[in-house]
């Protein structure tokens, strides 16, 4: 899929500001400083578009860009990000689970997961909480550019063991450089196919 045209619509605080649900939905989600705003940028070919930073904690709200005049993105907070207080980590949390549930037109969350690590506690909570509620999801691996290739073998070898343990069959998984452009045509080939199998299938959200 080609990329005409990417605009940032909205920031909103919580699911009832934001637009109206219209558009199929894509939402980026992960800890705080995972590269979620550097892969829309990287996915839309538009270097500013979501506002990215090396300090953890940057997106803050609910953002939302429509893509083609076609889809949206939302670019989501970090969960887990240890630096603010547990109130604000709660609210975060409380305000990621109240879209997920009740947003009309998502029709896949992107978790993105740093390929420097091994499966962490949170991650794989919010993944079997996402099994649980039914909401489809694909993996996404980040900063690819940063591991050697057995060091990523190795994590990536850890991920499909700790998922197998609830999961009969795995995720569609995504292995992405915002730096080196990695992955970038499987994301939005993945999108487009689904975009077209709702139009073929006449599903609208309003
Ligand atoms: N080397 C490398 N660095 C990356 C990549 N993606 C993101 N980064 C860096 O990681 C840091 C965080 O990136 P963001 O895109 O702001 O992360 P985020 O997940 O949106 O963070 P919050 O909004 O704070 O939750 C920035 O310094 C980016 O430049 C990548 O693929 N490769
Ligand atoms: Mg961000």
């Amino acid at each position: 899929m080609s990329i005409h045209s990417a605009d940032f619509i909205k920031s909103s605080p919580k699911i009832e500001e934001c637009p109206e649900p219209d558009f199929p939905e894509y939402a980026f989600i992960g800890r705080s400083n995972v590269g979620k705003s550097s892969l829309i940028n990287m996915l839309t070919n538009k270097k500013g578009l979501a506002k990215t930073s090396s300090t953890p904690g940057k997106t803050q709200l609910i953002n939302h860009f429509l893509i083609n005049n076609s889809w949206y993105l939302a670019d989501l907070p970090g969960y887990g990000y240890a630096k603010v207080s547990k109130k604000t980590r709660e609210i975060f949390s409380k305000m990621i689970e109240k879209y997920i549930l009740n947003r009309k037109n998502l029709v896949n969350v992107f978790i993105l997961v740093d390929a420097r690590h091994l499966p962490l506690e949170n991650d794989l909570e919010f993944i079997n909480w996402l099994g649980e509620k039914e909401i489809p999801f694909s993996l996404v691996f980040t900063k690819i550019d940063k591991v050697s290739q057995r060091e990523f073998a190795f994590n990536f070898k850890k991920y499909m063991q700790e998922l197998r343990k609830t999961w009969e069959e795995v995720p569609t998984i995504f292995k992405t450089s915002a730096e080196k452009k990695i992955g970038q045509e499987e994301i939005l080939s993945f999108i487009e196919d689904t975009n077209k199998y709702l139009e073929r299938n006449k599903i609208t959200f309003t």
